[in-house]
C-alpha cells in the first residue's frame, strides 16, 4: 500500500522538526512511505511528543498511529501527547 504515495518528504514536518531541533529538542522525522514499513510499537513507546503530519490521503493512517500511541501511553502511564497537523487538519480540524 505504501508504493502508491510519492516518496518525497513533505516540507511541513521538516520545517517543524528543524525549528524544534534548533530549540534544543531531540527530533526524528519518520516517513512511513519512505521507510517502506509501519512505525513499530517500540518506536512509538520511545516518543515523548508525537507530531503527525497528514494530507487527506494519509489521515486515516495518521489516526491509526494516534490510536496505537494512545494505547501505549495508557498502558505505560505516560503523560506524552499526539498532535495531528498538516493541510487536512488545517482545513477540517473537527475531523481530527
Ligand atoms: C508543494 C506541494 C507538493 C509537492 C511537495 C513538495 C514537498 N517536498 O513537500 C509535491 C509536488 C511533491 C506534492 C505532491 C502531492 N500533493 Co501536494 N501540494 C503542495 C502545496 C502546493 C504546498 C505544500 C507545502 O509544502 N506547503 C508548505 C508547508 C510548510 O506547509 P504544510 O505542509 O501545510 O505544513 C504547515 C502546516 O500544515 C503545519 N503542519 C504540518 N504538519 C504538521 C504537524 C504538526 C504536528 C503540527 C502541529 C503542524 C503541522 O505546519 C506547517 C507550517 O505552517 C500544497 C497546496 C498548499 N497550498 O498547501 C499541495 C497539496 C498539499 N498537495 C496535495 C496533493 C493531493 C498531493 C498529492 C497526493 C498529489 C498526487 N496525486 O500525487 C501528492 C502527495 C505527496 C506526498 N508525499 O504525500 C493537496 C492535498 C489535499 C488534501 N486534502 O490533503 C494540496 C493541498 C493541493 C490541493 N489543493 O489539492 N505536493
Amino acid at each position: 500500500m505504501f508504493d502508491k504515495f510519492m516518496t518525497i518528504p513533505l516540507l511541513g514536518p521538516l520545517y517543524l522538526a528543524t525549528i524544534a531541533e534548533q530549540a534544543g529538542y531531540d527530533v526524528s522525522v519518520i516517513n512511513e512511505n519512505i521507510l517502506g514499513r509501519k512505525i513499530s510499537s517500540e518506536e512509538l513507546a520511545s516518543i515523548d511528543i508525537l507530531g503527525l503530519s497528514c494530507i487527506t490521503a494519509t489521515v486515516n493512517r495518521g489516526k491509526e498511529i494516534a490510536s496505537e500511541y494512545r494505547k501505549i501511553r495508557k498502558a505505560n502511564n505516560l503523560k506524552s501527547r499526539a498532535i495531528i497537523g498538516g493541510i487536512h487538519a488545517s482545513m477540517i480540524p473537527e475531523d481530527v
